[in-house]
């Protein structure tokens, strides 16, 4: 498990440990064939064999150090009682979100998603030792997001529905943090040794509502995973300069930095904390040259801090496999 210890700071090898975010699934071939036959995706997360078998093909193309497991961060909302679809070059959908569905208990929950645990369960004893396994949930605002549906199809926030429902939203987040409490647990014990926390719109937060939207809820999932002694990397994506807030609020073991933030500048502002990613997934698209050195550049900044290789947002559908091979063999051999 060198991603959890090295996170946790029990391990200061100077090789730095390397996986890919959304590395499992839309871009490798051997994910689309398993895919074509099954067109329910929701279905597709609740089969702990064939999730199994999809989160450790990244493991057998790349031996990456970490696995993460197949699953969705809408897998909650689905197991709340929403109705979640996914439409082409619409995103996911998910039916308009009443108070009342909400009353499914965490438990009635878990029960649900029992297949995501007995999946995670299953990878953990097919995995080297040596490999962690990644759990993971979206952070209480992103999920927030999708189930009030928030986000106009431009991708920025209703700014009018922000405002009108603001304090449903305030409502519902804090219910959302102890029901994610619940799921957290529940991957750890199936045998995730660490656990990512994706706040993918984090960005779209109005700038005075930051601290309460992200930073409050990112603390008390903090907080609980500090309790069972979890390791949490957190991953508020889009928020500039506020990483240093936020890492400094929250004191998370691991922080995600994505492709807008300045790398030295993360480098120097955020140096007593674990940093992953921050590489511009597009990079993987463009010339093979530049992306080189791009890896190498990242290498380089982060020479003397903890740092785990990774990208600074999900890898895209049209990323070549080949691509991802080169990177990992550049990281290995620096
Ligand atoms: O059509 C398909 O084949 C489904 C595509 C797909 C896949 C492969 C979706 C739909 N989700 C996933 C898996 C997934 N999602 C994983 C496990 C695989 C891995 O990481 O290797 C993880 C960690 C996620 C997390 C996730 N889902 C996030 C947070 C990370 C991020 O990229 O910002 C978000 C926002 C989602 C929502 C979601 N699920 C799927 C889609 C198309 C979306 C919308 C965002 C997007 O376009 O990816």
């Amino acid at each position: 498990m060198i991603l959890s210890r090295y996170i946790t700071n029990q391990k200061t090898s100077v090789k730095k440990p390397i996986w890919f975010m959304r590395q499992a699934g839309r871009y490798l071939p051997e994910f689309m064939e398993i895919r074509k036959q099954n067109q329910d995706f929701i279905k597709l997360c609740l089969n702990a064999k064939l999730a199994t078998e999809i989160t450790l093909q990244p493991i057998k193309r790349y031996n990456l150090d970490a696995a993460i497991i197949f699953s969705d961060i809408l897998m909650v909302p689905h197991a709340l009682g929403q109705k979640v679809t996914f439409v082409k070059d619409h995103g996911p959908q998910l039916t308009y979100f009443e108070t009342g569905k909400f009353s499914r208990s965490p438990n009635e929950m878990c029960k649900i998603l029992e297949p995501v645990y007995s999946a995670i369960n299953l990878t953990r004893n097919q995995l080297n030792k040596d490999k962690s396994l990644i759990g993971f949930i979206g952070a209480p605002w992103t999920l927030g997001v999708y189930m009030m549906n928030l986000k106009e199809d431009k991708n920025t926030l209703n700014n009018e529905k922000f405002y009108t429902e603001l304090n449903f939203i305030r409502f519902n987040l804090e219910r959302l943090v102890n029901i994610l409490f619940a799921h957290i647990e529940k991957q750890y014990q199936a045998g995730a040794d660490v656990i990512q926390m994706f706040d993918s719109w984090a960005g779209l937060i109005p700038e005075k509502h930051v601290k309460e939207l992200c930073f409050e809820p990112s603390k008390k999932i903090r907080d609980f995973c500090k309790l069972k002694n979890i390791p949490l990397i957190c991953f508020p994506k889009g928020i500039g300069k506020k990483y240093k807030d936020f890492i400094e609020y929250v004191k998370p073991d691991c922080v995600n930095i994505d492709y807008e933030l300045d790398p030295v500048w993360a480098s120097e502002n955020l140096k007593d904390t674990c940093i992953q990613g921050g590489l511009d997934p597009k990079k993987l698209l463009g010339d093979e040259k530049l992306l080189l050195t791009e890896v190498k550049n990242y290498l380089d900044i982060f020479k003397n801090q903890r740092y785990i290789f990774n990208l600074g947002h999900g890898i895209l559908p049209e990323t070549k496999p080949e691509t991802v091979e080169k990177i990992v063999k550049i990281v290995r051999d620096y």
